[in-house]
């Protein structure tokens, strides 16, 4: 309520869309940053035409398959840009968009791209601390085609802002190189001026809006009480006399529904216009597969037949460093990034030019160490189109990034975390930086790929699962290098059914190994130790669960057979928590893992010190067979 003249001249003055194709890719973004103000979006978007939400899904508010969900949801809606409700991830996102315009617009010029990126951000958005590395970076970047409303109405859930904030919002972006203005939020023709002088301005702009919250419901407004809970029935009454509404349920007067609908048929010309150029540009089916996020993948066969050819031993960050190089050339879409550890990440490759203000049609983004702030601006990326963004950090430090990790999986948003330096084989950093439970929690979310690759090809496999998936991934990555384990040419991809028999048992079967990255070299060489003992034992590498527990019945009951753990005992190995592994190895078979923090030393040492070397993972898978009984 407090909001509805300056989403009112925003929607009706300034932002171009059309209802009639709310995926026009020119059209300009609108991010409801503060997602708990949901009905004012749904609102927006019915009194604009589109064809959703209608009236019944509005009186449907929160229920059960109504798209008008508690907060916006991308997926239920067209008209909903991005998924907001924790608050800060919608400017944050915006920023993302913003790049993306920018870099397509380098791209393909201003006859195919050329749009603003508008924010409706609440006092609570710019509390948060993933706004301050949003402004940073949008500041830094000097995104001029980014506004921000920010409904200052001075109220928050607990009750005024004076209980938990006095800084000066506004000096914050000026000092982060934005500029800044201030309107009368409950006045349009104010809003419009305010708006029309941020467009002006090359710098991303933020507007103060001084507003009421609840503004209308005379004796509630400007109060918590209008927050969140219901207004009551009498409220309500009350508020419609004040507001000069008829006293009837879900009725807007025909003529403001009149002008609603004819502001949403404005933006048609301007898209007939723009179709026809691009139907002109001679660039049309190269735009519109980018536009959809798809990828080539013709790269990965003839780069994989070399890696057979020529074994490297690297990394698997060095692995997937190679990788890129030949993806990075094969799909024009993806645009790199680090949170300042290009170098560890390995995610630079050589023709990639950085991205800057000077040179929005870089493809690489220097997103200093903003990994929350990082992430949730590939979600704006992504779900702008257009751009498949790619962005490192440390495994460990997907905790900073997490909120907008689920963000990406909740959304839909094709995403990739390239996520390096992904155990206690980091070494020397120590505990603070190796990542324990950090991969099972990951897998623990839903809609999300984790990729553990094992060496060079399944890294290659991996990254091209990755770029095929609608899905977030993150590439789970070494510091330290690895023997290859794929040495044979093999038809298709082996990593696309999650896990896959990489040795087969010489004597009888009595264990299945199953192991996933650094360690799968260990599994490898265990078994050896158990076969010339005459122990058959089989080596499972298994880059993704997800995948894998997606197979159909036969194919997982071949990998992993039902039998009990008496007859073949199963054996898990990461260099991480062992919680969730008795999901394969049945309850008494054998995780071995880490449940504890990890050390500072030479990955070496620290392997050996947790029991990860091929002697020891054999002896241990002996002395639980004499326990199980296993002959
Ligand atoms: C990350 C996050 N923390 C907490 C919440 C719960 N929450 C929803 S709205 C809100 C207060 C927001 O205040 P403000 O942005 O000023 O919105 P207003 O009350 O003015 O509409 C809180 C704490 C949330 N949605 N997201
Ligand atoms: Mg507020």
């Amino acid at each position: 309520m407090g909001m509805a003249d300056a989403a009112t001249a925003l929607f009706t003055r300034h932002l171009k869309f059309d209802p009639a194709d709310p995926h026009w890719p020119d059209r300009d973004r609108f991010i409801l940053s503060a997602g708990h103000g949901s009905m004012l979006i749904y609102a927006l978007l019915y009194l604009a035409g589109y064809e959703r939400p209608t009236l019944d899904d509005i009186r449907n508010f929160r229920q059960l398959h109504s798209p008008t969900a508690g907060h916006p949801e991308n997926f239920e809606l067209e008209g909903v840009e991005v998924t907001t409700g924790p608050l800060g991830q919608g400017v944050a996102m915006a920023v993302g968009s913003a790049i993306a315009e920018r870099h397509l617009n380098a791209v393909y010029g201003d006859d195919l791209v050329d749009h603003w990126t508008y924010v409706i951000a609440g006092d609570g958005c710019l509390m948060e601390g993933v706004n301050h590395e949003a402004v940073g970076l949008a500041g830094h970047l000097k995104l001029g085609r980014l506004i921000v409303l920010w409904d200052d109405n001075e109220i928050t859930i607990d009750g005024s802002t004076d209980l938990s904030r006095n800084e000066d919002v506004m000096a914050r972006h000026v000092a982060a190189q934005w500029h800044v203005t201030e309107c009368d939020g409950l006045n349009a023709d104010d809003v419009s001026r305010a708006i029309e002088e941020a467009k002006a301005d090359p710098r991303p702009s933020l507007i103060r809006c001084k507003t009421i919250i609840g503004f209308g419901a005379p004796n509630k407004q400007g109060t918590a009480a209008t927050h969140g809970a219901a207004l009551g029935k009498d409220e309500v009454e009350a508020a419609r006399a004040e507001l000069g509404l008829q006293p009837v349920e879900f009725a807007v007067p025909d003529d403001i529904l009149a002008a609603w609908r004819e502001a949403g048929r404005k933006g048609a010309s301007a898209h007939a216009e723009w179709q026809k150029r691009l139907d002109a540009s001679g660039k049309k089916s190269e735009f519109e597969t980018r536009i959809s996020n798809k990828a080539d993948d013709s790269w990965l066969k003839p780069y994989v037949d070399g890696l057979i050819a020529n074994p490297p031993t690297v990394a698997t960050r060095k692995a997937s460093e190679m990788a890129l190089e030949v993806i990075n050339v094969a799909v024009p879409s993806t645009v790199g990034g680090s949170a300042d550890l290009t170098g560890s990440n390995n995610t630079k490759t050589k023709a990639l030019q950085p991205l800057t203000a000077d040179n929005y049609g870089g493809r690489y983004i220097y997103y200093g160490i903003r990994e929350f702030g990082m992430a949730a601006a590939m979600n704006g990326m992504a779900l702008h189109g257009g751009v498949i963004p790619y962005g490192g950090t440390f495994l460990v430090f997907t905790d900073y990034a997490r909120p907008a990790i689920r963000l990406s999986a909740l959304q839909k948003a094709k995403v990739i975390y390239v996520m390096t330096h992904d155990s206690i084989g980091l070494g020397e950093d120590g505990p603070t930086h190796q990542p324990i439970e950090h991969l099972q929690s990951l897998r623990a979310m839903p809609g999300l790929n984790v990729f553990r690759p094992a060496d060079a090809v399944e890294t290659a496999e991996c990254w091209a699962l990755a770029l095929a998936s609608q899905e977030p991934s993150i590439l789970a990555l070494t510091r330290q290098n690895l023997k290859p384990v794929r040495t044979e040419p093999v038809d298709g991809n082996l990593c696309e059914r999650g896990a896959y028999r990489l040795k087969a048992a010489g004597n009888a079967r009595k264990a299945i190994i199953l192991a996933t990255g650094s360690e799968v070299e260990i599994a490898l060489a265990a078994a050896e130790r158990l076969e010339a003992q005459g122990i058959g034992a089989d080596v499972v590498s298994m880059p993704s669960t997800e995948l894998f527990d997606a197979q159909p019945d036969a194919y997982r009951e071949d990998i992993l057979p039902d039998v009990s753990n008496r007859d073949i005992l199963r054996v898990s190995i990461e260099a991480g928590t062992t919680f969730g592994w008795e999901r394969y190895t049945g309850l008494h078979g054998l995780r071995i893992g880490i449940d504890r923090f990890g050390v500072s030393a030479p990955a070496k040492d620290a392997y050996e010190f947790f029991g990860l070397t091929p002697e020891a993972v054999a002896t241990r898978v002996l002395d639980h067979m004499k326990a199980r009984g296993i002959q």
